[in-house]
């Protein structure tokens, strides 16, 4: 049986991602700083895998190494890494950019991903394989008004997925990135700090991806055989035709 660490699972992407492993027989650990979700999230995926929660902010360096080595040994051979966390801070001109939101996304995007992999890296080396799987974004494909940081935090990312591609092939280890585009979580609501109304127009107009949609193209990506590697994949919504062009129903 496999076992995926999954950052960022309380919500979204991470949460749907989760729920979908399970009933492909993959075991959790389960990782986010909403305790209580990650606890929520157990209960209900335990009924058909072994489930573990790790509480840890990714931007905490020591706690991202306390916690994947504090693993029993039941769920120290991570199979799959989802490095998934994150999110956009602010949608501001550059020249108006807040700088803790950037701080934010530098930390948590680039960061926090380059901790935790750091962190599971050894593992996979020693017993020669391993799949992880970065979820960027269309952001970081092609920059959109006023995405800057977050996209250059996403673009960090795509070279972040190409690196490791590269010096980690020796040792069987396979990279692959999800770059999904518009999709709808509780993104929004984090870009615009609670503000409800805002994150809603993101979605209206025209069907969204939904998490799950994401969620199901990682269960493909991670049940091909050993010798298929999905290195890059970008997904949209229909109505989405690139960062900047989305057909909305008036
Ligand atoms: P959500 O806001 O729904 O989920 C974000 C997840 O990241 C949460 O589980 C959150 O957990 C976790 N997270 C955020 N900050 C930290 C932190 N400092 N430490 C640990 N965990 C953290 O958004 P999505 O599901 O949409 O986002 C998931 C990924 O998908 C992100 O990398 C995002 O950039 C990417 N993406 C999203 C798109 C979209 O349109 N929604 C499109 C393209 C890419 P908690 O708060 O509990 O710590
Ligand atoms: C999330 C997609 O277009 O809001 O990465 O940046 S977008």
């Amino acid at each position: 049986m496999k076992t995926a660490l999954i950052t960022g699972a309380t919500s979204g992407i991470g949460r749907a991602t989760a729920s979908v492993l399970a009933r492909e027989g993959i075991n959790l650990i389960l990782c986010g700083r909403r305790e209580e979700r990650l606890i929520a999230l157990k209960k209900e995926l335990s009924k058909r895998v072994a489930v573990y929660t790790l509480c840890f902010d990714v931007r905490e360096k020591d706690q991202v190494f306390e916690k994947i080595t504090s693993l029993p040994d039941k769920f120290g051979k991570i199979d799959i890494l989802i490095n998934n966390a994150g999110n956009a801070h602010g949608l501001d001109p550059i020249q108006d950019g807040n700088i803790d939101d950037w701080d934010a996304m530098i930390d948590i995007n680039v960061k926090g991903l380059l901790y935790v992999s750091k962190a599971i890296f050894p593992q996979m080396i020693s017993k020669g394989g391993g799949h992880i799987i970065n979820i960027g974004s269309t952001a970081g494909k092609e920059v959109y008004p006023n995405g800057n940081v977050y996209c250059a935090s996403k673009y960090a990312v795509d070279a972040l997925n190409q690196a490791m591609r590269i010096d980690l092939n020796k040792y069987g280890i396979k990279v692959g990135a999800v770059n999904p585009g518009l999709t709808k979580t509780e993104f929004s609501e984090v870009r615009f700090k609670g503000d409800s109304e805002k994150a809603k127009h993101v979605y209206e107009g025209y069907t969204p991806l939904r998490p799950e949609d994401i969620a199901d193209i990682i269960r493909f990506v991670v049940t091909r055989p050993y010798h298929v590697n999905i290195a890059d994949l970008i997904v949209m919504p229909t109505a989405q035709a690139n960062s900047s062009i989305v057909h909305r129903e008036k």
